[in-house]
């Protein structure tokens, strides 16, 4: 299980959020998600076996938000 830390500066309210937190949490392989607003950061967990990074960020930027890092 990998944990990793984004930064998503466009975060700033709970319809990001929850955007973000389902778009991750329905990838195969994502074990969870979690957004901090107030730090602008996504807190994942993924089994890199199943899922690698690159598809998690397309899956962000997909709802609109740019990731930082
Ligand atoms: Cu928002």
């Amino acid at each position: 299980m990998n944990t990793t830390k984004l930064v998503v500066p466009d975060i700033s309210c709970d319809h990001c959020k929850t955007s973000i937190e389902s778009a991750t949490q329905a990838l195969a392989g994502v074990s969870s998600s979690e957004v901090d607003i107030p730090s602008k950061t996504v807190t994942l967990s993924f089994q890199p076996a199943e899922v690698d990074l690159e598809t998690i960020v397309d899956a962000i930027e997909e709802q609109g938000y740019e990731v930082a890092e």
